[in-house]
């Protein structure tokens, strides 16, 4: 008979199975919303997504709560912040998670639609309201704070051609298409560098900057949700590089909504390691095909699904493509 899971099994680190059972989740959300892919229905989408994590997520063993999860409220009676998740045997953790990261480049069938779930040690994630965040990423590999939010755009980018040995006019920058950003896109153009303007995904735009061979993208700068700057945090926790975040609390209801959970300080700039560290695991399946990950491929008798999944303590990334035979495609 199985021995039971001890909850003690896993005192100092993550209990490194885990890993494979975290990609079974991010797996089958991602199969559910690319079932409504390209279905202009982002509210469809996105709840497909959520309950199939949430039944995936309730059977692994952890004893988990959700830190940075669905807003509550809109269509997510499931995944919110603050709910507890998985068997209940095993170790003690905080979950970030979005189980459709880009609803609208699903339900338009566009670049980088994933699933995503970090699961961390308590204590390791930055506990972030639902606003937006200011964010400045770049990937491994430089010297410790050659980029800042107190910087000016320019003053960044003239930090990173340095450090890289080239001119910004040889620099891209991916920023969030939104009216919002039309300063910071004149700066970057006057500095001179490339912009790569996305729709949505942002958290595949801060991930990118850690292959900008690959992926064209050398430095990330815009605002977008706080809660995918964690994520995105937690992604480069295991992958390296560099990220600053700054709240935007533009309101009184959003700065006591801050300062209940916690936040005293509400322009603190957050380094990485303030949004998360240590003991991090991190899995992302592709929806739709994007340059960090393929989409959910359907074929006659099987389903396809590409992730990537990472370990904080080893820095190990894995690459895991994997077919599920039709009849288990739903499961
Ligand atoms: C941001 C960004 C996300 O949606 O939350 C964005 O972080 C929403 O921004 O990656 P707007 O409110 O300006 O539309 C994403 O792009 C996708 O969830």
């Amino acid at each position: 008979m199985a021995e039971p899971i001890p909850a003690e099994s896993c005192d100092n680190r993550l209990e490194r199975s885990l890993i494979i059972e975290i990609i079974r989740v991010t797996e089958k959300a991602a199969i559910a919303a690319a079932r409504l892919r390209g279905k202009l229905d982002d509210i469809a989408a996105d709840k497909s997504a959520i309950e199939a994590m949430h039944e995936e997520l309730n059977l692994v063993h952890i004893d988990g709560t959700i830190l940075i999860g669905e807003a509550n409220g809109q269509s997510a009676s499931k995944l919110f912040a603050g709910e507890m998740i998985g068997s209940g045997r095993g170790p003690k953790c905080d979950i970030a998670l979005d189980p459709l990261e880009g609803t609208t480049i699903c339900a338009k069938d566009l670049q980088n639609a994933m699933s995503v779930i970090a699961i961390a040690k308590p204590g390791s994630l930055l506990n972030a309201p639902d606003v937006y965040m200011e964010k400045i990423a770049i990937g491994p590999g430089y010297k410790e704070g050659i980029i800042s939010l107190e910087n000016t755009p320019a003053q960044n980018l003239g930090s990173l051609a340095e450090a890289k040995g080239v001119e910004i006019s040889d620099l891209n920058v991916c920023i969030l298409d939104r009216q919002r950003h039309g300063k910071l896109i004149g700066e970057v153009n006057e500095a001179g560098a490339s912009i790569r303007l996305i729709s949505d995904g942002d958290l595949a735009g801060v991930i990118n900057t850690t292959n900008s061979y690959e992926t064209g993208i050398d430095i990330y700068m815009g605002s977008g949700g706080a809660r995918e700057g964690v994520l995105a945090a937690c992604a480069l926790c295991c992958m390296g590089g560099q990220m600053q975040g700054r709240l935007i609390l533009d309101s009184k209801e959003k700065l006591r909504q801050a300062a209940n959970m916690g936040i005293d300080n509400p322009r603190r700039i957050y380094n990485l390691s303030d949004m998360a560290h240590g003991d991090i695991m991190f899995a992302a399946t592709g929806v739709t095909d994007g340059n960090l990950l393929s989409g959910v491929r359907f074929e006659p008798h099987q389903t396809v699904t590409n992730s990537l999944v990472m370990r904080s303590t080893s820095k190990t990334i894995r690459e895991v493509s994997t077919r599920h035979p039709l009849k288990n495609s739903s499961n």
